[in-house]
């Protein structure tokens, strides 16, 4: 069985977790394994070049997770991390102080840039920096080239009245507390999907979207070359997991993000600005089958199904693996495929 999974970071990673536990239950491949193959188009918005190195936050979050690497607590980097050659970086005033690179961070930055250096692709440079973590899953960049996401926010000392910075700064510097007036795919126009990543949409048996941020994760792999249009061909359900519970975000900031783009913070409307694959929107078709709410939802599943998606209503709370893998099993149970 052919799943592809359409995720961000943190959001992304969890399910993620849980999905490949699930599968490793109903479809095992008696060493512990699965008989399914998952392929995670991850989105590279967040991407950036820091004090010489290519760091790509979302693919690294992914990758730490399921490798069993990430620092849980603090919800991105490596656990057991330590700071010295970032207070070095500092001391010398080069990088961004508030961005912290961490020493083991630090290893898996200097490899990827070396190998994007020696002229692989960041796919490349992604399947080899993956291999040693034996993810059990496959992880592409939604493209080989960089989109990077770019926020625009008011600024009456400047004569535009507006600044541009990197996604990263708005988020991590500003805790996303500039309100966001657009954002901005910068590469966009010369980026096509990266190579593998049509295919495994319209070759999946299933498609799913994680519950990551619907803006600057789904929402910014959606306008790659090829992605959007490949997710309404597949002949694969398309399921998607609402990021958003009884009004409010399960993670990050989700909302500063629905408010700069003018969409409620619902799971109802993540669904519309998601769209039906049956009904043409006011953004013509859009790219789901089903969608999943949590039971604090119910009220609103009437109206979603009303726009051609189907709802299935789950508990939605990532909070063990566990969960996480209920969760993931009720997506496929969506999609019409996989039995418990
Ligand atoms: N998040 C923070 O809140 N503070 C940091 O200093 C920080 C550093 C960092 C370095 C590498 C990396 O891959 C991620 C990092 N993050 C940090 C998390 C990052 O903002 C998020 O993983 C995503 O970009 C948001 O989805």
């Amino acid at each position: 069985m052919k799943i592809t999974v359409l995720a961000g970071g943190v959001g992304g990673a969890k399910f993620l977790r849980g999905l490949r536990q699930h599968l490793r239950q109903a479809l095992p491949d008696g060493a512990g394994g699965t008989t399914a193959e998952v392929t995670v188009v991850v989105n590279t918005g967040d991407d950036l070049w820091l004090t010489g190195l290519r760091v790509c936050p979302d693919l690294d979050s992914i990758m730490y997770t399921l490798g069993g690497g990430n620092d849980e607590v603090r919800g991105w980097g490596r656990l057991g991390e330590s700071e010295r050659v970032s207070a070095e970086l500092t001391a010398y005033g080069v990088g961004w102080p508030w961005f912290t690179l961490g020493d083991l961070d630090l290893g898996t930055h200097i490899t990827r840039s070396h190998l994007l250096r020696e002229g692989r692709t960041l796919s490349e440079a992604t399947a080899e920096v993956t291999a040693r973590w034996n993810l059990g899953v496959t992880l592409v960049p939604m493209s080989d080239q960089p989109v990077e996401t770019h926020v625009v926010v008011a600024d009456a000392s400047s004569d535009t009245g507006t600044r541009t910075m990197h996604f990263e700064e708005w988020w991590v510097r500003y805790r996303a507390s500039l309100p966001a007036l657009r954002f901005e795919q910068h590469g966009l126009e010369s980026a096509v999907a990266a190579p593998g990543v049509v295919d495994a949409i319209l070759g999946a048996d299933v498609v799913l979207v994680a519950p990551s941020n619907p803006v600057v994760s789904i929402g910014t792999i959606l306008p790659v070359p090829g992605i959007r249009t490949a997710l309404q061909q597949t002949g694969a359900p398309v399921v998607g997991v609402s990021p958003i519970i009884s009004g409010s975000p399960v993670r990050g900031m989700a909302k500063a993000c629905l408010d700069a783009i003018g969409v409620e913070v619902a799971a109802d409307a993540v669904a519309h600005l998601y769209g039906s694959r049956e009904v043409s929107g006011s953004a013509g078709r859009g790219i789901l089958d089903a969608w999943l709410v949590d039971q604090s939802d119910e009220a609103l599943v009437a109206g979603i199904e009303a726009a051609g998606i189907r709802v299935s209503v789950v508990p939605l709370w990532m909070t063990t693996v566990d969960t996480s893998a209920a969760l993931a099993a009720a997506a496929l149970d969506a999609a019409g495929t996989l039995t418990r």
